[in-house]
């Protein structure tokens, strides 16, 4: 049996880290795509030359022209430009736009059957200008926002309860970062709700709260430390834990921006929900109810997300 071929789109911070993680775990073979010559080829040799040490098998190419991700079986997008501090992610709708448009083009030509999981920022008016410009099934075509936004919440309450960060589920919807809405009723430790939690004395709700705006700025936060850029780690491994599961059919439970029709009371937008991503891409959407305030919480992370659509369509009107 043939092995897996997965395509890299942009090969920066994440793209780097992204074709690292996806060898040690040989997911597959990797082409590393960039306009940047030098540095897809670069990386996937140096990263080539680390195979013997850690013992994986998988061929790493790294390439400028499209022609080279034909047939893969999963893109990852990073390709565009990162916040620098100061920056808000939606400060660079304009530029990346136009990268999604290129992308969009190169993986319609090449990768028609691909599971397309996007990164680059502002990530769900990204998303679905990426489906739009690709025009490849929506099911096929989600975003990485969720898994990132999750992770950083189950780091922070571990911190706070002195557990381990298996113990600990968070379930985030919405827009990626300053709008995402954390479920407390559905984030557990150990299957305890956060909501019980704070009834057991174990945190107070002003404290809870304090951890969720962490959460949301949790990328402002990396990259007012970094200063150069934005997060790196964090976001490949959450991109990688989604393509594995479409690879290996896992059917993982994993928040995504996916595209809605009409759950949630949300239509032809790209918006994070509880997905399944299994063989068939995103094979579920899981609704859920919502009480007042989340139901509130979640208009208004939609209304930004729709905000940004409508940003996209006056730059590029064929988005409509
Ligand atoms: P960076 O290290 O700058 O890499 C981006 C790469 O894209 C560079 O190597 C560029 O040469 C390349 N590139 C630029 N234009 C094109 C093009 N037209 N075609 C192909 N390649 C191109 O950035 P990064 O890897 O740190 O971040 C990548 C994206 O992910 C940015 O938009 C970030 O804002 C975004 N990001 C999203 C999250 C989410 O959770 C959604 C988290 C962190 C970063």
């Amino acid at each position: 049996m043939a092995r897996n071929k997965i395509a890299l789109i942009g090969s920066g911070m994440i793209g780097g880290t992204l074709a690292h993680l996806a060898s040690l775990k040989e997911l597959g073979d990797i082409v590393l795509f960039d306009i940047a010559d030098g540095i897809p080829q670069g990386k996937g040799l140096d990263i080539a030359q680390s195979s013997p040490v850690e013992g994986f098998n998988a061929n790493l190419t790294g390439a400028s022209d499209y022609s080279a991700i034909e047939g893969a079986d999963v893109c990852i997008v990073t390709a565009g430009v990162a916040r620098k501090p100061g920056m808000s992610r939606d400060d660079l709708l304009g530029i990346n736009l136009k990268v999604m448009e290129q992308v969009g083009a190169g993986i319609k030509k090449y990768a028609p059957n691909a599971f397309v999981i996007c990164i680059t920022n502002p990530l769900d008016a990204m998303v679905w200008a990426l489906q739009k410009f690709s025009g490849l099934p929506k099911n096929m075509v989600v975003g990485m926002a969720g898994v990132l936004d999750s992770s950083r919440f189950r780091l922070f309450l571990s911190q706070e309860f002195n557990v381990s960060v298996q113990d600990v589920t968070a379930f985030v919807l919405g827009g990626h970062g300053d709008t995402m809405v954390p479920l407390a009723r559905y984030s557990t430790v150990a299957g305890i709700p956060l909501t019980d939690l704070v009834k057991m004395g174990w945190v107070t709700k002003e404290r809870l709260e304090e951890i969720i705006q962490r959460t949301r700025d949790g990328g402002a936060e990396i990259v007012g430390l970094l200063k150069t850029g934005s997060a790196y780690y964090a976001p490949a491994a959450s991109a990688i834990e989604m393509a594995e599961s479409f690879l290996k059919d896992k059917k993982r439970v994993l928040p995504c921006a996916a595209h809605l029709t009409g759950q949630y009371g949300v239509k032809d937008m790209y918006v994070g929900v509880p997905t399944i991503i299994g063989a068939g891409g995103v094979e579920r959407i899981i609704e859920v109810e919502f009480n007042k305030a989340e139901q509130e919480a979640f208009e208004k992370s939609v209304a930004a997300v729709a905000g940004l659509c409508e940003a996209c369509i006056t730059i590029a009107p064929s988005l409509k």
